[in-house]
């Protein structure tokens, strides 16, 4: 395991990954609340906000974009992915080496597991050798622990997202995330069950600031490090004030309650919604 101390991934343990990942595996579909998030360098420049340690993002996406902005903001590069135009059963094609991660200038690196696919057993052969080769050049590894497939429909129980964070413990991811299993003490439950690994948050869809901010808060609580979030982020034509908020809830242990007055963000949800 590396301990984040040194990572600028991280700040005093808390972790906010900015994820942009989703024109492969969402499709353009994502890009339309707010068309210019198509451009890769309209998410570069919100990820230059002090409140996030890092971006995730595609091979592609690094290569073209990243050098502009390697001064301001962070890398994640994401090694693995799959679009939604795939049919079959759970699987990500592997699609970028650690080695050429580290070539590219990147701070950590990331990797969807999904438990429970019937492609489990190759993923986790994959991830091996991600996590090994990210050990030769220091780099963290974040690990998408996603259950689902053929015999998992709801993969967000709170027995199911138990196993996840433990899946990313027992095979050596050093920060995993998850979705989030709808309370606090299933939250709580899964953070103890991921031990020394951290545990962050999945965004998901886009909701009001309020609901956003409070699951983030009650997350944070409950022991995660942080969060890796993309549409509740770059769907909002303000993406500056939710990342204000989520920096006091995050970063400062501010309540939502207190990062909405401070940051304003209620009233540019009025402007958003
Ligand atoms: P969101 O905050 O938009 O949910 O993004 C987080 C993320 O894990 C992305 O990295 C990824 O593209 C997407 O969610 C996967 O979402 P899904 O659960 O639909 O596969």
């Amino acid at each position: 395991m590396l301990p984040l101390t040194d990572s600028p991934i991280a700040r005093d343990g808390k972790i906010l990954i900015l994820a942009y990942d989703h024109g492969l595996e969402h499709g353009p579909v994502d890009f339309e609340p707010v068309p210019e998030t198509m451009d890769p360098e309209r998410i570069f420049e919100t990820a230059t906000h002090d409140a996030v340690t890092a971006t995730a993002v595609q091979k592609g996406v690094a290569e073209a974009y990243y050098p502009s902005y390697e001064d301001e903001t962070n890398l994640l590069l994401k090694l693995n992915g799959t679009s939604n135009l795939w049919m079959g059963e759970h699987d990500s094609a592997v699609n970028c080496s650690t080695d050429y991660a580290a070539e590219l200038g990147a701070d950590a690196v990331g990797f969807t597991l999904y438990g429970g696919s019937n492609h489990e057993v190759e993923m986790a052969e994959e991830f091996r050798e991600i996590q090994e080769g990210a050990r030769e050049h220091d780099l963290p590894v974040v690990m998408w622990s996603y259950p689902r497939g053929q015999g998992l429909k709801n993969d967000t129980k709170p027995g199911v997202i138990s196993y996840a964070t433990r899946l990313g413990l027992e095979l050596g991811a050093d920060v995993t995330k998850v979705k989030y299993p709808g309370d606090p003490d299933s939250m709580e439950h899964a953070c103890a069950m991921a031990g020394k690994t951290k545990v962050i948050m999945s965004g998901g869809s886009k909701t009001d600031d309020r609901a956003f901010l409070e699951t983030v808060e009650e997350a944070m609580s409950a022991g995660a490090s942080g969060l890796a979030v993309g549409r509740n982020v770059f769907q909002r034509e303000d993406p500056e004030s939710i990342l204000d908020g989520l920096e006091q809830v995050i970063f400062e242990d501010a309540t939502a309650e207190e990062a909405l007055e401070a940051s304003g963000a209620e009233a540019a949800t009025a402007t958003d919604d």
